[in-house]
């Protein structure tokens, strides 16, 4: 590296730290095309703001002890000392483990944490737990839950999610890129695990230089950047299905569709093209039938079908169009469209699922090892799909279905996260004040004050990425970066490895948690191991430990080829099938036909959202992923805090339902849905479709005091708005991206943030 300072990662791009006076100055690494702004938020990490600076346990909990506890989330903190606080929480695993083993401790702990493979708190804590016997875990993520189960159902595995058809490929071969859900240049700021090369907007910028075309199929237009011309096709959110059903069904009364691929290449064609034709419910799935639904014209749905089979045209569904009540139909309905096209296999053809979601997705295949942080086994094998966190709480014992599975909930009595911050990510964010209520003990470890801490009855003070050593790596990166700790840690604050090293010793497995490494040995260990071990034998040449810290960072080898999906499968279905019970791309899937799910039945149809506009809700809300900062991270940073509008949560709304309610931009206005309300500051735009307002997630969730201004949270957490329901019997994914709603003028005197203060 040539800049100054030292070198660091962070899930939004490398860059190099300065301490500056009292503060840092932060510059991004010099070979990223397209640093993010995210970066600036990163200074105030390493000021006392909203920092928990020392151990804190909630008075309740200190003074009554273990249980369930109305007052959790708004009773006092006492500052305590770190051995005292051990020794209680040490007492009380001891406590819930004999009476009631593994299977009553909950330490999912989802979440994205931090960049640097040793310190990575949720690998910490599943090492920690894994020691202890195990404890009940998530299962598969908010970000794709739905593709995580659904795909390998159909197309045999999770690839189209992780590893699509690169990005080099879609650059040099699509003619046509058809993106629902778009493809946002704040979302590719984002790998996880870091990025040192922001490569997005340069590949879009260059097909289209090619003569590549766009259509953008989204409520929003600027999820696609403005250079790139896209024709934007506005459609109503949570209707894609409808749309997509009717792109199939014109390629089918065209006699455009690829009838040569469906049968050598696919399984159920003629269940789903009999459906189409109404052969499920008298419904022929034409253009005019999916206009009513979805919003876009019948001439336009019929031209852009057309469009598709000119040239190569590439499908693309971003995570988000999945993240909704039936969001298995979408997806699968883009898998039959472009299995229709018959150009799955074939360069730049096809289609991916969440190009642009993160800056990883069609970047590198991640041929490469990684160092990599041992976490044993888990002896247990409890999972809970990682959004029904609120149902296990609240419902211990009852059964639940998913993926052909009958399951009861376990009864869970610790909580235990580190690296997450659910009060900010979670759906129905009262439901799950309640649900933590029922829980016995919750400990949590942040370095923030974040509302999930506050929710908490003991809170681990723990250090950020800034006050220790690490190597940054990630999978679809082409870079490690020798992570140097910039400053020491703020108070008492201390790394979760020490937390829970010493949690470990008092429960007498401290040796088997540590090996007897130092966090400083562990780093180099990890990474020497992997040099002389798995780097060694994929023909790295990697330095010596303390050469690449000396350097600063260690470029990985350009991966061979070009990477394109399905293409052995697609030359060769019969030497090469894929791992589905047919061998075939599945339209129709025996399997889950036989689940006998209403709402996720053998081939896609289109289920209307349940929660439907109405009088008293008649806007539809878009929830989707800030771009001013990654999920409720550094909220309170630079580039956070100069999106906020009249000091909250920015609420975009078309110019037409402005006026309908009498409202002007930049005002503070109140959000209400069935389950509880927040303020938000106002921005008129015609981006965003009329009868549509998007406001992103990660306003840390402030619950008003004694709901004096009668909204439930004062600063703008969306998800006091959204519904905590799964996708489907089928994968019980986060539905967090759509709600219904209403908004309107707030009269009085809004109440200060208090979220960024010391409890
Ligand atoms: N309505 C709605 N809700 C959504 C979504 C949506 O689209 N709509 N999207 C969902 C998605 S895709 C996701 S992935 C989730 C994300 O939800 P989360 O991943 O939970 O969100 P983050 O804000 O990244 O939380 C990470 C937490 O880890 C803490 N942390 C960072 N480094 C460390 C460390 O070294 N040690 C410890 N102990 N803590 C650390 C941070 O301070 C922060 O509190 O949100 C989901 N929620
Ligand atoms: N800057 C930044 N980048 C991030 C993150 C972040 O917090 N900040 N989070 C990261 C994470 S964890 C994830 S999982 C990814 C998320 O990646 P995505 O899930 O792809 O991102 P979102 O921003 O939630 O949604 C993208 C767009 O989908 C559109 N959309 C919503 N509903 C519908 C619909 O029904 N139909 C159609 N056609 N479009 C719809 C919205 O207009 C929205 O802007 O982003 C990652 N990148
Ligand atoms: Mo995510």
């Amino acid at each position: 590296m040539s800049s100054s300072g030292i070198p660091h990662s962070s899930h939004w791009g490398a860059f190099h730290a300065t301490p500056d006076g009292e503060g840092l100055r932060v510059t991004p690494h010099p070979d990223d095309p397209a640093p993010s702004s995210l970066l600036q938020n990163v200074p105030v990490a390493a000021t006392p703001t909203a920092r928990v600076l020392r151990p804190h346990v909630r008075r309740g909990w200190w003074e009554d002890g273990p249980g369930p506890d109305e007052r959790r989330g708004r009773d006092e903190f006492l500052a305590v000392g770190w051995d005292e606080l051990l020794d209680r929480v040490a007492a009380d695993y001891a406590r819930v483990l004999a009476e009631h083993g593994p299977r009553a401790v909950y330490a999912g702990s989802y979440g994205w944490a931090s960049a640097g493979r040793f310190h990575h708190s949720q690998s910490q804590l599943h090492r920690f737990s894994n020691v202890l016997g195990g404890a009940v875990r998530s299962t598969w993520t908010y970000s794709h839950g739905v593709g995580e189960v659904l795909m390998p159902r159909i197309v045999g595995s999770q690839e189209p999610l992780i590893s699509p058809t690169a990005w080099s490929s879609v650059e040099a071969h699509t003619d046509l890129v058809i993106a629902f859900g778009g493809l946002p240049a704040k979302n590719s700021e984002v790998a996880s695990g870091g990025i040192s090369r922001h490569e997005v907007a340069g590949r879009l910028r260059s097909a289209k230089a090619r003569g590549a075309e766009f259509v953008l199929v989204s409520p929003l237009r600027d999820d696609l950047a403005t250079e790139l011309d896209a024709d934007w096709l506005d459609v109503v959110p949570g209707t894609d299905t409808a749309l997509l059903l009717a792109m199939c069904h014109v390629l089918l009364t065209d006699g455009t569709c690829d009838a040569d691929f469906l049968t050598t290449h696919t399984a159920g064609s003629q269940e789903f093209l009999h459906s189409l034709r109404g052969g499920d419910d008298g419904i022929e799935k034409t253009p005019e039938w999916a206009a009513e639904i979805c919003g876009i014209p019948a001439g336009r749905i019929r031209d852009l079908a057309r469009r598709a089979v000119r040239g190569r045209t590439m499908v693309m569904v971003s995570w988000s169009v999945a993240r909704a009540r039936f969001g298995e139909q979408p997806l699968w309905a883009a898998v039959a469209f472009a299995a229709m096209i018959g150009q799955i296999g074939l360069p730049g053809g096809g289609f991916g699922h969440g190009y642009a979601s993160t800056g990883g997705v069609g970047k590198r295949a991640g041929s490469y090892p990684l160092p990599t942080f041992p976490q044993f086994a888990d002896p247990l094998r409890v999972r809970i799909p990682v959004a029904r966190i609120s149902d296990a709480l609240l419902h211990p014992g009852e059964p639940y279905e998913v993926d052909g599975r009958h399951e009861n909930y376990p009864h869970l009595r610790i909580v235990h996260w580190a690296g997450g911050n659910p009060f900010h990510h979670h759906q129905d964010l009262q439901r799950l004040q309640r649900a933590f209520r029922a829980a016995e003990t919750v400990i949590v470890h942040d370095p923030f004050w974040t509302s999930t801490a506050r929710h908490a009855d003991v809170v681990f003070a723990a250090t950020t990425t800034l006050e220790r050593d690490d190597i940054g790596a990630a999978r679809y990166d082409d870079r490690l970066i020798a992570m140097g700790r910039v400053h020491a840690p703020l108070g008492e604050a201390r790394d979760d490895h020490a937390v829970l090293a010493d949690l470990a010793g008092r429960l007498g497995v401290g040796d088997r948690f540590t090996e007897g490494r130092t966090a400083q040995e562990w780093v180099e260990h990890l990474y020497e191991e992997w040099r002389s071990g798995p780097a060694s034998r994929a023909g790295i040449l990697a330095p010596t430990y303390a050469e690449f810290v000396a350097a600063g960072e260690f470029a990985l080898p350009a991966e061979p080829g070009e990477k394109v999906m399905f293409a052995s499968f697609r030359a060769d279905p019969e030497t090469f099938p894929l791992r589905t019970p047919s061998g075939r791309i599945e339209l129709h899937s025996s399997t889950i036909a036989g689940f006998g799910y209403d709402d996720c039945p053998g081939h896609p149809v289109w289920l209307a959202p349940e929660e439907e506009p109405d009088g008293e809700f008649p806007l539809r809300l878009v929830a989707n992923n800030p771009a001013t900062r990654l999920h409720s991270q550094l909220d309170h940073g630079a580039t956070s805090q100069a999106g906020k509008v009249a000091g909250r949560e920015p609420v975009r709304m078309h110019a037409r339902d402005a006026a309908a309610r009498g409202l002007h931009d930049g005002q503070v206005v109140v959000l209400r849905s069935r389950r509880g309300s927040c303020l938000g500051g106002l921005v008129v735009s015609d981006a965003v479709r009329e009868g549509v307002v998007q406001m992103s997630t990660g306003s840390w969730f402030d619950p008003v005091a004694g709901a004096a201004a009668g909204v439930t949270c004062g600063y703008g957490n969306v998800n006091v708005l959204t519904r905590d329901v799964g996708s489907s019997r089928l994968a019980q994914a986060c539905t967090g991206q759509h709600a219904t709603v209403q908004v309107s003028a707030f009269d009085g005197v809004p109440p200060r943030v208090t979220i960024f203060d010391q409890p």
